[in-house]
Order: structure tokens, then C-alpha cells, then sequence
């Protein structure tokens, strides 16, 4: 079969077939660091698109991604007509997403031109940005019912359950891992109250279930020449979700001037500073919003999702890496050190940020 020869995975030629795209315009080459789908940038003829490959071991119906961002599309088209949404290209047969048997599941959108992302926050003003960008795209979907979107990963931001499953790892994954792994497991364990503490909330009638991205790191603000933010990207989470879930995410990955990859933990830092960006942005958008309840759990959003990073890098780990995959012996063990270190430099700053 022919295909565009690909340091990681070719692109099927039925796949470019299925764009009306032939071998002998396109380039491709690969783009993205996200650890789920394989996502390309081609160009055909000066005009430039991103593809991508959706995982559909982890989105078992990736038909259910479609249907989402078709939702979003025309109510964000009907009230907020201005708003920069980034609709997929259509298949030469009228679809958004294309599947082959064998090849799995496809679709494609086009490159905004001039937009640039990021893969590291390095100043304030980004972090800012997006937080003002993923506030805002909550904000103006919320006359849409969150129960209206399909949910893409059934109980993806659950701590409950996450927390469940680090316990069964514990119990029945590789047993040479879960002794190895004894001081970072009890350490994470002794934090299970974050895990308590989101119980009580699922309860708490003043907590909100709103559209929520579920994946805001940097990479998925697309900003412009001058480093504002344009729109947000990368709906495969859409779902219904609490406002921790985004905040929380952000906090996790901006916070820090190394990410979750780096083994050196003595360069992971909080920085106070990006931390009060964050809120700035989020509530140039959400303030009326939210309710007291959540405000006050403003703090609680980072240690909900660096926990569940942790626990869930360090499960994957017990469970020989089925999920996450490794690219060297101990990938995600050394993941999970660096999300209980980031955890534990969050909370010594506990009283400066809340
Ligand atoms: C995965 O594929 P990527 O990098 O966008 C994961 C997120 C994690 C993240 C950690 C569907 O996202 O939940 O926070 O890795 N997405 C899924 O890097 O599991
Ligand atoms: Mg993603």
C-alpha cells in the first residue's frame, strides 16, 4: 500500500484518498506531544491542515467526539456567530470523521493561519490567556445543557474511581513494580482525602456539572502574532465536568516551568505568580459563574488534578503500562514522582494562594 513514508506511523493512503488528496501533493510530517492520538500537519497545494488518528482504545466511540463538536458548533454559530470555532473538514463523502477498517478512525481540520501554539507556558500573559480562553468557552456554551453531550470517556475525571483503580493495582499488578514503587505509593496514599474531599462535593448540590474541555494544557490554546489568546482546541473530552477539572489542569501544567516528563525533580517549582495569572483569566470569564462553593475551591482544582495524574501514572505503571505507554523502563513511575513532587510543592504554598 502506498503511504507517506512517517517516523511514527504512516498515513494511510486510503486516508488521504478519503480528502481527495494525492501522494504527490501532500507533505505531512508529525506534530503534537499528546501521549492519546497521533496528529499530523499537511500541507496540499499552500493550504495547511491537521490531521489526526483518534485512539480508540481510549475513545471506544469516537462517532460520539463527532457528535459533540457538531453540538457545540452550531450553538456557538447561532448565539456567538463571531467566536472562532474551528470546524473538522469534511471527507470527500460529507463526513467528519472518517473510519477505515484496519486503520481506525480520522479526522482533520484546517491549520488557522498564523495562529501559533505552545508547548511550555513560560510567561504570565499566557497562562492568562488561556485560562481566559477556556473560561470563556465554558462561559458561552452555557446556555447549552451539559447532559446534551455525549460522554466521550465514561467517568474519565472520576477521583472516586481513580482512586479505586490505583487500589487494584496495588493489589493485582506486577508485584516486583508494586514493591519497587512502596514509598511513592504510601506518600500518594496518604493524600487520599483530596480523593475524600471530591465524594463530598459530587454530593454537594452547589457544585455545577458544566461543558467542560477536560484537557487544558497549553498546546490546546491557539494564540496570535502578539501572544493573545484566538480559541481553544482539541474537543475529544468535551463533557459534562466541574469547573476543578479545567482549573485544575491548567494549574497542573502551567504552574510549573517543567512538565510532567522531567526526572530532575529538584527543577519542579510552583510559580506563584502564574498561579494568580490563572485565577485573573479564569474569572475575567467566570466569576459570575461560579458560586461561592466552587470559588472557594479555587485552591482544591490543582490538588484534585495533580493528584489524579499522579495516581493515574503511577496505576498505569503497577499495571505494566498498558495505558499511558513507555518510551524507557520506568516512564511513568518517574511521571508519577514528578506529579507527588508538584503536589507537595502546591501545597507548601497553600496559605499564599488561596
Ligand atoms: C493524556 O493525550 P494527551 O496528552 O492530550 C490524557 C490526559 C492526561 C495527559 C497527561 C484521554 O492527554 O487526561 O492529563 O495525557 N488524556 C486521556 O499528559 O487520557
Ligand atoms: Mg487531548
Amino acid at each position: 500500500m502506498m503511504s507517506i513514508n512517517f517516523r511514527v506511523m504512516q498515513i494511510p493512503q486510503r486516508v488521504l484518498a478519503a480528502y481527495a488528496f494525492t501522494d504527490e501533493s501532500v507533505k505531512a510530517e508529525i506534530i503534537g506531544s499528546g501521549l492519546i492520538n497521533h496528529t499530523w500537519k499537511l500541507t496540499d497545494s499552500g493550504r495547511e491542515y491537521i490531521l489526526q488518528r483518534v485512539n480508540q482504545h481510549v475513545f471506544k466511540q469516537p462517532e460520539d467526539i463527532a457528535y459533540n463538536i457538531d453540538l457545540v458548533a452550531s450553538h456557538l454559530k447561532k448565539y456567538y456567530p463571531n467566536y472562532l470555532f474551528i470546524s473538522p473538514v469534511a471527507a470527500i463523502d460529507g463526513r467528519t470523521l472518517v473510519y477505515l477498517e484496519e486503520e481506525g478512525y480520522f479526522r482533520m481540520f484546517p491549520f488557522v493561519k498564523d495562529s501559533v501554539s505552545i508547548d511550555t507556558v513560560k510567561t504570565t500573559k499566557q497562562a492568562y490567556e488561556a485560562a481566559a480562553q477556556f473560561g470563556r468557552f465554558t462561559k458561552l456554551l452555557s446556555g447549552l445543557q451539559s447532559s446534551q453531550l455525549r460522554i466521550t470517556i465514561p467517568s474519565f475525571h472520576d477521583l472516586t474511581l481513580r482512586y479505586q483503580q490505583f487500589l487494584s493495582a496495588i493489589e493485582t499488578g506486577n508485584q516486583q513494580r508494586v514493591k519497587e514503587s512502596d514509598q511513592l505509593i504510601k506518600k500518594l496514599l496518604g493524600y487520599s482525602t483530596i480523593a475524600e474531599e471530591y465524594e463530598r462535593i459530587k454530593t454537594d448540590p452547589s457544585f455545577k456539572l458544566r461543558v467542560t474541555h477536560h484537557d487544558t494544557k497549553i498546546s490546546n490554546v491557539l494564540f496570535d502574532e502578539h501572544g493573545n489568546g484566538l480559541c481553544v482546541i482539541d474537543l475529544d473530552t468535551l463533557m459534562p465536568g466541574y469547573f476543578f477539572s479545567d482549573v485544575g489542569d491548567m494549574m497542573r501544567t502551567y504552574l510549573s516551568p517543567v512538565n510532567e516528563e522531567e526526572s530532575d525533580f529538584s527543577k519542579i517549582e510552583v510559580r506563584t505568580d502564574f498561579y494568580k495569572a490563572i485565577a485573573e483569566g479564569y474569572f475575567t470569564e467566570m466569576k459570575d459563574e461560579l458560586t461561592d462553593a466552587e470559588k472557594n475551591s479555587f485552591f482544591y482544582a490543582g490538588k484534585f488534578m495533580i493528584y489524579m495524574q499522579a495516581i493515574r501514572f503511577l496505576t498505569d505503571y503497577l499495571n505494566a503500562d498498558v495505558y499511558y505507554g513507555a518510551k524507557y523502563p520506568g516512564h511513568n513511575f518517574i511521571r508519577a514522582g514528578n506529579q507527588e513532587v508538584l503536589l507537595e510543592k502546591l501545597m507548601e504554598k497553600e496559605h499564599l494562594l488561596i
